[in-house]
């Protein structure tokens, strides 16, 4: 973006104060600080102290003034910053007389949507200077500081550049004939992925340690139809909340209780089984039961017999033991919601899950509400690139396609307006 119009703010804070900063921001700003500074030529990045006086040459204050030339400064344009002494007259009195420099106040984030346009910060960086401005503990300020300082963006690229070689690979699997590829390349491109979706749940894994301390720790019951859902719920809530039938598709809407395990506030939630339907009602609860999983910390994944593909990050349980004889799957915790057997097992798990989650709330990459969103939606991709793998390998590419390009908004490598300008405007004014 090049845009002309030289744009000024007080990046200091309002209010009375020993200096006041204030931070000019266009193209081709010399004359206009020579103007300031009074003299016939500059050194950039050289603190000039001056009179600093108005078109009548009345004084406005005596401050000092500093020249960055494009790209050496924050926006990637030149820059001049004025110290003034901190009084709202002094301010008021450089504003009107910049207004009179063709200059304009500039809009909230303005400098850091420049700094942006001009390849000077991505959006992880912005995210990292909002945070910076907001931390008030020192594990925030340390965090934020990683953030703006480009260790995220790193993290991010890494990412972004595995996905990018896996589908890549995935790409030429489909391409090239099976005898020049290198040995084993569709089992390594599985692999990688499973890797890197890993890694992204341990990443994201951090905020919803943090977000489920205040907000609770939310756990969903998900599968088929008749599994025998609702009748874990009421087993592990101890009462009847939840309606239980032999009729399938008995839960149509999510049923939500609080309850305390191990110290930890817990939103537990009941859903509607999972099948093709063509009643309307049910089909709503079925999307109510999927926005209740991208919202979850936890899965309770519950089946009636042994479940084709687990995925790693849930519980899986095979409900319905006192009518099983064959119980010899250890990668599945059997339980009966009739007999209580196994519950034990189960809520120990729960715990485990909880503490792995909450305890280790130290997450690799700073991530807030944005970024969440879109680290979540990556990791949906990359999981339904495995989960959803039957030897095509132009579906699976895409779904890794898609999950580097939620890392690239991330990034704002990929970005929509709406994405930028909804970042800086968290931003306040002067930054
Ligand atoms: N034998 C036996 N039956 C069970 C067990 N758990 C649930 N059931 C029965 O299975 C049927 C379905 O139970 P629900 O709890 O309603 O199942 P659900 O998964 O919530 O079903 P939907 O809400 O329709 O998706 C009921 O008749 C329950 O009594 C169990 O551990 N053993
Ligand atoms: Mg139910």
């Amino acid at each position: 973006m090049n845009n002309n119009e030289t744009i000024f703010a007080l990046s200091s804070a309002h209010g009375k104060s020993g200096v006041a900063v204030i931070r000019i921001s266009g193209d081709n700003l010399s004359e206009l600080f020579e103007r300031i500074i009074n003299k016939k030529e500059h050194t950039p990045r050289h603190a000039y102290y001056t009179n600093f006086r108005d078109e009548n040459g009345d004084l406005i204050d005596q401050c000092v003034a500093v020249y960055f030339n494009a790209p050496h400064s924050f926006t990637g344009e030149d820059m001049i910053e004025i110290y003034t002494h901190g009084a709202m007259a002094v301010i008021n009195k450089t504003f009107e007389f910049l207004c009179t420099k063709n200059a304009r106040i500039a809009e909230k984030g303005e400098f850091s949507k420049r700094a942006f346009y001009n390849n000077k910060m991505d959006l992880t960086d912005v995210d990292g200077l909002i945070a910076l401005l907001d931390a008030q503990t020192d594990k925030q300020r340390q965090s934020a500081l990683r953030s703006l300082s480009g260790e995220d963006s790193k993290i991010y690229q890494d990412y972004r550049n595995q996905m990018i070689e896996i589908s890549a690979y995935a790409a030429a699997i489909l391409d090239y004939d099976e005898d020049d590829l290198p040995k084993d390349i569709d089992k390594k491109v599985l692999s990688k992925t499973e890797n890197l979706l890993q890694e992204l749940q341990k990443s994201i894994s951090g905020f919803r340690g943090t977000r489920a301390l205040r907000n609770g720790f939310n756990i969903v019951l998900v599968g088929e139809t008749n599994v025998g859902k609702s009748s874990i719920f009421n087993k592990i809530i101890g009462s009847n909340r939840a309606i239980v039938s032999d009729i399938a598709g008995t839960t149509r809407d999510v049923v939500s209780t609080q309850i305390d395990i191990d110290g930890y506030l817990v939103n537990l939630s009941d859903t509607a089984g999972i099948r093709e339907t063509n009643d309307v009602i049910e089909q709503i609860g079925i999307e109510k039961t999927n926005s209740e999983i991208e919202n979850a910390d936890l899965i309770i994944h519950v089946y009636n017999e042994n479940p084709e593909k687990l995925l790693p990050d849930e519980i899986s349980v095979i409900n319905k033991s006192d009518l099983l004889k064959d119980k010899t799957n250890k990668d599945v915790i059997y339980i009966s919601a009739k007999t209580g057997d196994g519950f034990d097992i189960l809520l120990n798990k729960i715990k485990e899950k909880m503490h792995e989650s909450m305890d280790n709330s130290e997450s690799r990459v700073a991530i807030n509400e944005r970024s969440y969103e879109l680290l979540n939606e990556s990791i949906t991709e990359l999981n339904n690139a495995i989960t959803k793998y039957d030897g095509n390998y132009d579906i699976f590419a895409e779904h890794v396609r898609r999950a580097g390009d939620a890392i690239g908004k991330i990034l704002g490598v990929i970005t929509t307006k709406e994405i930028a300008d909804a970042t800086f405007s968290r931003l306040c004014l002067g930054k």
